[in-house]
């Protein structure tokens, strides 16, 4: 097995910092959130790149197994990031923007590029929160802000643990849950189909599970619920509730 050696801080680092790129774009283009910025950074010639994993592929079992990390970070994340480079094959230009900012601005793209970019991009942008909201040791429930956010939108933790729950349950065929801020600065529950990401209309997402069939087949084959109370088991607080904070100061 390969183990990563970038720093789980380094990762969230290129995760959460882009709201000075994200701002400094031209007039007319609305800004992107800061908490779903994912690389600060130029993406260099070759365009946009697989981050590695801030942890090891084991790091989740029993909850989420070896098999299936391996397979949904090289494999199903990686062919999104070579379709999203292919479908910007004749915008170098294009290929150097955040995908958060492509997304948020998905209406002005040249019409040719806008499919790649919805699919291939949202999957690119959706992976990365996935894992990076993921970790060693995680479970039980956030702290701070986002604890008392949560407490006075959803009555308390359990009842947003439900309705996020049911929610992801409730998706027909292939898509993501989340918990996300709207432009009001209200968390909602929201689903999307497919890899439509949030950010095309407006909502910074805070934390969400894939509800695909190849993030939980291997292990839990149909038995989604399972899935969904294994997921429970490893989200990152730590790393969530930064994420609130981020996207509450981009507001
Ligand atoms: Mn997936």
């Amino acid at each position: 097995m390969k183990r990563t050696t970038i720093s789980r801080r380094g990762f969230l680092g290129m995760l959460g910092s882009g709201s000075a790129a994200a701002l400094a774009l031209g007039a007319g283009l609305r800004p992107t959130p800061a908490a779903a910025a994912p690389m600060a950074q130029a993406n260099g010639s070759a365009g946009f790149t697989l981050p590695p994993l801030p942890y090891a592929y084991n790091a989740l079992e029993p909850f989420i197994d070896t098999a299936t990390m391996e397979l949904h970070h090289q494999r199903h994340h990686g062919a999104a990031v070579n379709n999203l480079n292919n479908a910007l094959k004749d915008y170098p230009e294009l290929r150097q923007r955040e995908i958060s900012d492509l997304l948020a601005n998905i209406s002005q793209l040249p019409e040719a590029v806008r499919g790649g970019v919805r699919n291939a991009g949202g999957s690119h942008l959706n992976h990365m929160i996935y894992w990076a909201t993921m970790g060693p040791g995680g479970g039980g429930q956030p702290n701070g802000a986002l604890a008392q956010a949560i407490g006075s939108t959803f009555g308390s933790f359990d009842a947003f643990k439900q309705q996020l729950t049911d929610l992801s349950l409730r998706i027909f065929g292939s898509g993501w849950g989340w918990l996300a801020l709207d432009r009001s600065g209200k968390l909602q529950l929201i689903s999307r189909p497919n890899q439509d990401a949030p950010v095309m209309d407006g909502f910074n997402v805070i934390v969400g599970i894939d509800m695909w069939e190849h993030a939980h087949y291997l292990k839990y084959q149909h038995r989604r619920a399972d899935y969904v109370a294994a997921w429970f088991n490893v989200i990152n607080w730590e790393s969530v509730g930064k994420r609130f904070d981020a996207a509450n100061q981009a507001l």
